[in-house]
């Protein structure tokens, strides 16, 4: 649209369409059904042929193209994937706990996932008879880079349930930090800066609370604030954090290392659904981050929980941030890989605004109008959601209320916006059903190409044969080398991934083996230096400690070093096995029978276990990882002996 016209759709017609879960699944829900009656049949057939003919074939034994990282929403794992196979290569725990690896139950894995809790927390969770929480809701994985492009290093993701950001270290695929950011709740969007490289990760807390949240304010709205946090990715410590005006959705960064971004849905700062969806326009925050890193060092900051808070609320010092009016409840917020475009789906509003963020400096310097970034404002559809890019100048919207994805292109919405006739719109594609994410091949990097483009929609109805009132997802893959999109995958996923960014290889270097001195068990690595023992070699060591008892196993293919052990009954028990094996893809496992005990040994790896002998009694322990020919012999036995009375 262009820029004097006022919107042509209101929050009211569009709250018909959009209010409530029931109107959403009836009204479009309905259209979309249809959808799948007719153009449902016709995408299984060609799926297929049209994966060989795009030259997106994955035959057995051969390996993809390209990874995908995916979030799992509230299973709260993140996921690894092969493109264009979109086979399901491996899950990575993270804010979840995982009977296979031991995730949650092994004492490595247990301090990541407590020490970086507030100390609150860790209070309410033990009044719950929980060490940490058990649940996560995990959106947005999203890979650390070096000048605006994927590095390799870390893959950076958060929690909104308990409001966490998590890292996963790239050569080993494995989680090494969880923290807990204080002040903010909820943190929803999370990306890495782009430029010079990943010293931050910007993070958005989406919940309006109480400054000080401590009960002596409960239902003052007006009272409330919400952060924006930076989290120094190097050490997983909190650098900064800026209080905001009304709430923060998704955020992006620009590839000067100049801005950030944040969509806010929730300016009105309302506490109802008819109160968030008021105001005609929400708006984006932009974030000024030197001025803010000046600002912290010149001491114009609050201290609060022990974090640096700069006030860029709106009317305080504006030098930190700067609000620019956007329509309508905004979500997605995409920078795109010319460097110069920042694209804001308008969700209520059938619209993306696109921010040239070259044009911020005057907002920032001048005081120039907020809204004078805007150069485009194509009307695209219904509920746009997120936006990525080919590199080519293409953008992909999705709608979720139409259930399109909309191709269009960034400089014809920009002549149109300046008042020239063109139509900015490429192609409309049907997608089953109400597409949220959209990710390309290194999308969000100055490598973006313009290979395979992947939808992930909400809802998958009618396609699947049923499997009760809960149904899978579904993830749609599409080729785009040529001009149309051709659909070569159509397949359920289970939930909710919400985001997934599409990696080439050539960007990582990943382990087979573990490194015998890995910092993962650093902890047990010194107490075995306590206690004497080589964890490098064949060990059968149990070593008493008053009532704690630490039991040093090895394991080699098919067998443990030791049998069987002893120990007596109330004893805290702590088993610690190193995998001695060296050959790729050989892992053991460790099972205590009736405990609650279990957890992966990769190749090379150690790890260690902890419980209570609570009862007297013979408890065998075993190998749950298949490991050979003689796995499930590859077995002993633990001996509780019953204490004197
Ligand atoms: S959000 S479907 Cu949690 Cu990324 Cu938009
Ligand atoms: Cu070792 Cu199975
Ligand atoms: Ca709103």
């Amino acid at each position: 649209m262009s820029k004097d016209k006022k919107l042509p759709i209101s929050r009211r017609s569009l709250l018909g369409a959009t209010a409530g879960g029931a109107a959403l699944a009836g009204t479009w829900g309905g259209r979309a059904m249809l959808g799948g009656a007719t153009v449902g049949a016709a995408t299984v057939a060609t799926a297929t042929s049209a994966r060989a003919a795009a030259g997106a074939e994955v035959g057995p034994g051969q390996l993809d193209e390209f990874y995908g990282f995916w979030s799992s929403g509230q299973c709260g794992e993140m996921r690894i994937l092969g493109i264009p196979s979109m086979r399901e290569l491996m899950r990575v725990p993270v804010f979840n706990t995982c009977s296979a690896t031991g995730w949650g139950i092994t004492n490595e894995s247990k301090k990541i996932l407590t020490e970086g809790l507030l100390p609150k927390t860790k209070e309410y969770l033990k009044a719950n008879g929980l060490e940490f929480p058990p649940n996560g809701d995990l959106h947005h994985p999203h890979m650390s880079f070096t000048e605006g492009t994927y590095d390799g290093r870390f893959l950076f993701m958060n929690d909104k349930a308990n409001t966490r950001v998590a890292r996963v270290r790239c050569d080993v695929m494995k989680c090494d930090k969880i923290i807990e950011i204080p002040n903010a709740k909820a943190i929803h969007g999370l990306r890495p800066q782009k430029w010079p490289r990943t010293d931050y990760v910007f993070c958005n807390g989406e919940d309006e609370v109480p400054m000080v949240n401590d009960g002596s304010i409960l239902d003052e709205p007006e009272k409330y604030v919400n952060f924006y946090t930076a989290v120094n990715a190097d050490e997983m410590t909190v650098a900064w954090q800026v209080m905001v005006t009304g709430n923060l959705d998704n955020t992006d960064c620009d590839y000067d290392g100049k801005y950030a971004f944040s969509t806010s849905y929730n300016s009105e700062m309302g506490m109802t659904l008819p109160d968030m969806t008021e105001a005609d326009m929400d708006h984006v925050v932009v974030f000024n981050i030197k001025e803010i890193e000046k600002g912290i060092e010149t001491g114009d900051y609050i201290e609060l929980n022990g974090v640096k808070v700069i006030d860029g609320r709106k009317g305080q010092n504006k030098k930190y941030t700067r609000y620019i009016p956007i329509p309508n409840n905004p979500h997605g917020c995409n920078m795109a890989p010319d460097k110069i475009h920042l694209c804001i789906a308008g969700k209520l509003s059938p619209t993306v605004s696109v921010i040239d963020v070259r044009k911020l400096d005057a907002v920032f310097d001048e005081d120039a109008d907020p809204r004078s970034v805007v150069v485009a404002e194509p009307e695209l559809g219904l509920g746009p959601l997120h936006t990525c890019f080919d590199g080519k100048g293409d953008a992909y919207t999705t709608l979720f209320l139409d259930s399109q994805v909309v191709k269009w292109n960034i400089e014809d919405a920009i002549k149109l916006y300046n008042g020239e006739d063109v139509n900015p719109i490429r192609t409309k594609q049907d997608v089953h059903y109400q597409p949220g994410h959209n990710s390309t091949v290194m999308g969000e990097t100055l490598d973006a190409s313009g290979k395979y483009y992947l939808t992930m929609n909400k809802f998958s109805k009618d396609r699947f044969l049923n499997v009760g009132p809960l149904k899978p997802e579904n993830e749609q893959l599409f080729a785009i080398d040529g001009d149309k999109m051709t659909l070569i995958h159509d397949g359920p996923t289970f939930a909710e991934p919400h985001d997934s960014i599409i990696v080439d290889p050539s960007k990582l270097n990943i382990k087979s083996v573990w490194e015998r001195d890995d910092p993962m068990w650093a902890d047990v690595r010194a107490q075995a230096e306590i206690d004497g023992v080589d964890l490098d070699d064949w060990q059968e060591t149990i070593i008493r400690d008053g009532k704690k008892v630490r039991v040093y196993m090895s394991s080699n293919a098919p067998n443990f070093s030791m049998e069987s052990f002893a120990v007596q009954q109330d004893d805290e028990v702590t088993v610690i096995v190193t995998n001695l094996d060296d050959i790729d893809d050989l892992t053991h496992g460790f099972t205590m029978g009736n405990h609650g005990a279990a957890m992966e040994l990769g190749p090379q790896a150690t790890a260690s276990i902890t419980f209570v002998a609570a009862q007297p009694g013979v408890y065998w322990y075993y190998c749950q990882w298949f490991c050979h020919a003689l796995h499930m012999e590859m077995r002993g036995r633990m001996f509780v002996e019953p204490k004197a009375s």
